[in-house]
């Protein structure tokens, strides 16, 4: 049996399925149909954002695009931003909405409505209830996300994802995959912020070298770093051929049963396993705050 003491990380992320569930149940921002929308934030924040945006547009709901807090196009026109901020307190993020205020109606989604985000923002939509102690965001970032995939309509289903994360924890991590030197993660529409995300979950909780690109174009270069030893981990279905192609590099292959969220919780374990096989603690992310606050 290991000694390593349980880490807050991991702690918060197998609360995953429940804080879903909780956010499937609480709708309160469901833009209408047709709204032109901007979706931003930093970090894990801005992949959150990337996802959710790919998924309305892709659902037919109207254009819906994302970027990182630090490269908004604010002269453009939109029906509304959407920033995403756990902390309330991103120097970029309020920036954005500084800029637009007046001119575009703005929801903040926070974990915290006593931050300056709650005067930034036209409205709040705050939950609390699935903040993090932890500098690495796992619960937050996930139940955001199934919050705006709930607000889709009944076509997306929240609760078979909490299901599908449900056995997600249970499921033992393939032994190699925790042993590997090197991960890279694809996806395709939605599933590209995802792959991003697991991708920024290992480096920050693990120092982990990986990458993350969508799926198609990953035969356009990035397939020269895989080998044995090394990871492509799929999100969502594999485009036609690729397995393959993965196969031939002799580098171990992983796709996901079930709701691609569910799988990210995967990686969120597999990064804890990786941050203590490595006598890191996922608690303390070499070099990373909770919040980047930058002098005015
Ligand atoms: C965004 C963020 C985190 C990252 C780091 C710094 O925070 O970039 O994703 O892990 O801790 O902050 P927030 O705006 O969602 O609070």
């Amino acid at each position: 049996m290991s000694s390593t003491p349980v880490s807050r990380t991991a702690v918060e992320l197998a609360t995953q399925p429940a804080c879903w569930r909780r956010a499937a149940a609480h709708i309160s921002f469901s833009p209408d149909p047709g709204e032109r929308i901007a979706v931003t934030g930093c970090g894990t924040s801005w992949f959150m954002a990337q996802a959710y945006a790919a998924l309305r547009e892709s659902s037919g709901r109207g254009e819906t695009d994302a970027f990182p807090s630090s490269e908004f196009p604010a002269g453009r026109r939109y029906d509304r931003v959407v920033a995403i901020t756990r902390s309330g307190t991103t120097t970029e993020v309020l920036r954005v909405l500084d800029a637009v205020r007046g001119r575009i109606p703005t929801v903040a989604i926070t974990a915290d409505a006593a931050t300056p985000v709650r005067d930034a923002a036209d409205e709040a939509v705050v939950l609390d209830w699935a903040d993090e102690q932890s500098v690495v965001q796992t619960r937050f970032a996930t139940t955001a996300l199934a919050y705006l995939r709930a607000g889709l309509g009944p076509g997306d289903d929240v609760t078979a994802a909490a299901a599908d994360a449900e056995a997600a924890l249970r499921a033992p991590l393939p032994a190699a995959a925790v042993e590997a030197e090197q991960w890279t993660f694809l996806g395709a529409g939605w599933t590209y912020g995802l792959a991003q995300e697991a991708a920024l979950k290992m480096r920050e909780a693990a120092g982990a070298w990986t990458e993350a690109y969508p799926a198609m174009e990953y035969r356009h270069g990035p397939i020269a770093v895989a080998r044995p030893g090394r990871v492509v981990w799929a999100f969502g279905p594999m485009p036609e051929g690729l397995a393959e192609d993965v196969a031939g590099t002799g580098a171990l292959l992983i796709t996901g049963a079930g709701d691609p969220m569910a799988d990210l919780v995967r990686v969120h374990r597999l990064a804890v396993a990786v941050a203590e096989r490595r006598g890191l603690s996922p608690d303390a992310p070499r070099g990373l705050t909770r919040s980047v606050i930058l002098a005015p």
